[in-house]
């Protein structure tokens, strides 16, 4: 534990991360806090929403989060956003010249990176972002670091006049320990002061900053050289000497509890010339980091000799028996076989694959989508609504990243081959997503006449990440009223013809059929915007459960494409028809304790078998859903 830690007022609290990252920045006395959510960061900013006194809000992408954050800075104000790993991505033009341009009240931004890809597209290692955009990283290994250093991290940052990024991972975000907290300090802020050769970066200005951020990065060295944040673990056994840092220490400590490790907690710029010391001291020196081979790569180019991600594995977590396992190739020791979990057989679990929740609306648009397979492609994005791409439906053919569904789309449209000609183009895209980043794509999409059918899945709450209220649902951060987007307005204002933009309620499966054909057979851009909300929010109003009277079931399957998982099969047949094809029967009923009577499946009944529930026999279950993303 660090000096700050110790020097605040010893009040113990259980933290995750995430909560500790809340409360540093709740008594490093900021003012604005913002981010876009993300798996595994979203809940730092809802913690942050439970202090009153910070101004904390959702923004409708990384990027607008970063900048809000820098204009509170300007102005004296501390200031914090937080992001997953992919997040800065999106972020990253801001930050490459903010970084030029410095700050007035401190600026600390935290990134999670998934390392061990939880609920991501990728994995990503977020220290880069340090190399890149020349700033200081701190890398905490429990939640008492992640809160100490985030309190340190305003202060550094106010010192070098430039964002600090604290680089947390999905363990340190998710795992609680005991954590000493502190009271909050107060930070006044002085106001704007105009200043063009500093807030103005058209190249003449740039030019000077430029030289501003290189000496920056010699003091931050130095700094780094001294800081109490980077130490050395003496251990009693010098065969190996490990370097590491972030939630890798932890797992060094607990592999090899007698080998010295140095302790690296400001991580970029790299204290070289103390790690060169330390390297002296032991026999072979070994690399523990999370993910890509940072640290071995300056070390190695600093001469230093050192084991790295030539024995340990590049993705993942490096818990203590990969550790283990990976090292006893440097004894010359063939590697130890995976440990394979032994369950005993009444544990073992059923392979069940992610689907989405009993009565989604998605559920809708995803049958109706999968009726279209051989007439379309579907270019889709990252949300609940990327489950589309799995069984029953296998319509959506896309994920790449957040807001691609209608830039993919209109590059399917110009890009044709041969098979694509005749079919339509849809564009799928959920309500959060396509305000992250999707406007554009769909200006693009307009100015360039895509023959692309856009489908905004509107469920009014950012479902993937936990159902957090966002702009096009009138409610902000902490729940209270706030400006809505019309999504259909905004598309009209985006150019598409009033004609083509339509409104439906996805559960009308008809109606839903209809315009879906209808649009995709207009050969411009088009827009259905499907508005019903999660089921898993307080918007949700469940209506009366369904059952199937097992006497009118006819085996016909049809309800099965919807993908409920409250309907279960009781029974499986083939039946051979008369002209050799072979046809899949199955009878079905419905867990009435988990229907929430949205009837799309009775809506494909073939023989008219579904009824409204007995709610008198029906025992209530506990519905437990995931978050992810
Ligand atoms: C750049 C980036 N930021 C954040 C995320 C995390 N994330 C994945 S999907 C998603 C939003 C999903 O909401 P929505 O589009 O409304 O669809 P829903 O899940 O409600 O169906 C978020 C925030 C991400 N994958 N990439």
């Amino acid at each position: 534990m660090n000096a700050v830690a110790e020097a605040i007022h010893p009040v113990r609290r259980l933290m995750s991360g995430n909560e500790a990252i809340a409360r540093g920045v709740w008594e490093a006395g900021v003012r604005v806090a913002t981010a876009y959510p993300g798996t595994p960061a979203t809940e730092i900013l809802e913690y942050i929403g439970t202090y009153d006194d910070i101004h904390a809000n959702w923004s409708p992408n990384e990027k607008v989060s970063l900048e809000v954050a820098i204009g509170a800075s300007m102005c004296g104000s501390r200031a914090f956003c937080c992001m997953k790993h992919v997040g800065m991505n999106v972020a990253s033009d801001a930050l490459m010249t903010q970084t030029l341009a410095g700050v007035v009240g401190g600026l600390v931004i935290a990134i999670a990176d998934d390392v061990g890809m939880s609920s991501s597209q990728n994995e990503q290692d977020s220290r880069y972002w340090g190399r890149f955009a020349h700033l200081p990283i701190l890398e905490p290994s429990d939640s008492q670091e992640a809160y100490a250093m985030v309190i340190q991290a305003f202060d550094l940052s106010e010192q070098f006049d430039c964002p600090v990024i604290v680089r947390m991972t999905t363990r340190i975000c998710h795992v609680k320990g005991v954590v000493k907290v502190g009271e909050r300090q107060t930070h006044t802020a002085a106001g704007f002061t105009p200043n063009p050769a500093q807030w103005v970066m058209v190249p003449g200005n740039a030019k000077k900053r430029l030289q501003v951020q290189q000496q920056r990065d010699v003091t931050l060295r130095e700094f780094s050289e001294q800081s109490a944040l980077n130490y050395c673990d003496p251990g009693s056994d010098s065969k190996y000497g490990f370097i590491t840092s972030g939630p890798a220490y932890t797992h060094v400590k607990e592999a090899f509890p007698e080998a010295p490790v140095y302790k690296l907690g400001f991580t970029h710029p790299l204290p070289v010339e103390s790690i060169r010391k330390f390297a002296g001291d032991v026999e072979t020196v070994i690399i523990v980091e999370e993910t890509e081979p940072l640290i071995e790569m300056e070390l190695k180019a600093a001469g230093l000799v050192v084991v790295g991600k030539d024995v340990l594995p590049s993705t993942g977590e490096l818990a203590p028996e990969v550790l283990k396992r990976s090292l006893r190739a440097l004894q010359g020791e063939a590697p130890e076989p995976a440990i394979e979990p032994v369950m005993p057989p009444v544990q073992a679990l059923f392979p069940r694959p992610p689907t989405m929740c009993v009565s989604c609306p998605h559920l809708a648009v995803f049958y109706t989508l999968s009726r279209l397979r051989k007439k379309a492609n579907f270019a889709g994005d990252i949300g609940c609504y990327t489950l589309g791409a799995g069984q029953p439906w296998n319509a959506l053919d896309t994920c790449i990243c957040m807001g691609s569904a209608l830039g993919i789309g209109l590059g399917m449209d110009l890009g044709r081959g041969e098979s694509d000609q005749g079919k339509g183009i849809f564009s799928i895209i959920g309500d959060s997503t396509f305000l992250h980043l999707g406007i554009q794509g769909l200006l693009d999409l307009v100015y360039n006449q895509g023959n692309v059918t856009v489908m905004i899945l509107d469920n009014s709450a950012t479902g993937m990440t936990g159902g957090q209220n966002n702009h096009g649902n009138g409610k902000d951060l902490r729940g209270k009223e706030a400006p809505q987007v019309d999504f259909a307005e905004l598309a009209c204002a985006l150019g598409v013809a009033r004609e083509r933009v339509h409104e439906v309620d996805p559960y009308d499966l008809p109606v839903l059929y209809k315009l879906v054909k209808q649009e995709m057979a207009a050969p411009v851009p088009s827009v259905i915007v499907a508005k019903r909300p999660c089921v898993l929010t307080e918007r949700f109003t469940p209506r009366r459960p369904l059952m199937v009277e097992a006497d009118k079931c006819n085996g016909c399957a049809n309800c099965l494409s919807v993908g409920c998982p409250a309907i279960l099969v009781t029974r499986r047949e083939t039946e051979v028809r008369e002209s050799g094809r072979e046809v899949m029967k199955a009878w079905v009923r419905i867990e009435s304790a988990a229907c929430t009577g949205c009837d799309i499946c009775l809506q494909t009944c073939g023989p008219d078998a579904m009824a409204p529930a007995d709610l008198t026999t029906i025992t209530p279950i506990a519905d437990t859903p995931v978050e992810g993303g």
